[in-house]
């Protein structure tokens, strides 16, 4: 029973390197993101080893997001595993200096996104019989760093909707796994710093960060395990990091 695989965030970083993953297995794809060129160079590229489809989705938008993931050509709709990856960081302020707006928009895609793509899929999943909701959290989900703020909030949701996922999908062959990576060198700290390539340069500079291609096996190996293993959390750092002790502000 192998239906398709559904990768939101499909231009770039993770959601670009599962995509080639998977198609490397010959795994029928549907690859959404909002910069549709990237997503059409991608579908080109893949489309000599497996079935692939490109879809403008803005994640943010629930009426788009349920017509166009409930409206699938007929040979894509047996949707069997969803990777809630669309997601950004936006700024390293303090919580007293943050732009407002920051925090919306983390708020409405990594949270709000999340839940609207995975509220039009499960159905599906769970009429066929199952399948595998994959969810990308962080590392910043659990462990507080400064400037992590509402980042670290909506990744902190995205543990506990998924571990609740599965107290709600018990007996219904669906499987959920939160996924929480570390530092990896994508795009992601290109569009926290809004576009500042050296800022983002210098967050990778002399260590060996985890890959977008590191993060990809990591998918397809939690995905490939036979079907009655659920990995619930996976939390993985690039061996060069580690937590922060406590900090201490002293008045002398
Ligand atoms: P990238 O910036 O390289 O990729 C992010 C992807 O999300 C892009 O494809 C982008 O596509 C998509 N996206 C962003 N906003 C929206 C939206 N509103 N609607 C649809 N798609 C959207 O970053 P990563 O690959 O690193 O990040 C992927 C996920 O992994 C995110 O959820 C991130 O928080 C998480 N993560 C990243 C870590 C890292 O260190 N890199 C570590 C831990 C977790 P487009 O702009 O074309 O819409
Ligand atoms: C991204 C990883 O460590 O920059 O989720 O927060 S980190």
């Amino acid at each position: 029973m192998s239906g398709s695989i559904v990768i939101t965030g499909a231009s770039s970083g993770f959601g670009q390197a599962t995509a080639r993953r998977f198609a490397r297995a010959g795994k029928k794809l549907v690859l959404a993101a909002r910069r549709m060129d990237r997503v059409n160079d991608l579908v080109d590229e893949l489309s000599d080893k497996t079935d692939c489809i490109g879809i403008e989705l803005d994640v943010r938008d629930r009426q788009r997001v349920s017509k166009t993931l409930s409206s699938l050509p007929e040979s894509f709709s047996d949707i069997e595993v969803l990777i809630n990856n669309a997601g950004l960081a936006l700024g390293l302020e303090g919580g007293d200096e943050v732009d407002l707006d920051h925090w919306d928009t983390m708020v409405d895609t990594n949270i709000k996104g999340l839940m609207y793509c995975t509220r039009t899929v499960l159905p599906k999943i769970v009429s066929r019989g199952g399948g595998h909701i994959v969810n990308l959290g962080s590392v910043a989900g659990s462990w507080p760093y400064p400037g992590g703020n509402a980042y670290g909030g909506t990744k902190a949701f995205v543990q506990q909707f998924s571990r609740n996922l599965r107290t709600d999908l018990l007996g219904k062959n669906v499987r959920v796994t939160c996924v929480e990576p570390g530092m990896c060198e994508t795009e992601f700290s290109l569009v926290r710093f809004e576009g500042d390539r050296r800022k983002a340069d210098r967050v990778y500079d002399g260590m060996t960060p985890l890959s977008a291609a590191d993060i990809a096996d990591i998918i397809f190996f939690i995905t490939s395990l036979p079907s009655h293993i659920n990995i619930n959390q996976l939390e993985v750092m690039p061996v060069n990091q580690t937590w922060a002790p406590f900090a201490v502000h002293r008045e002398n």
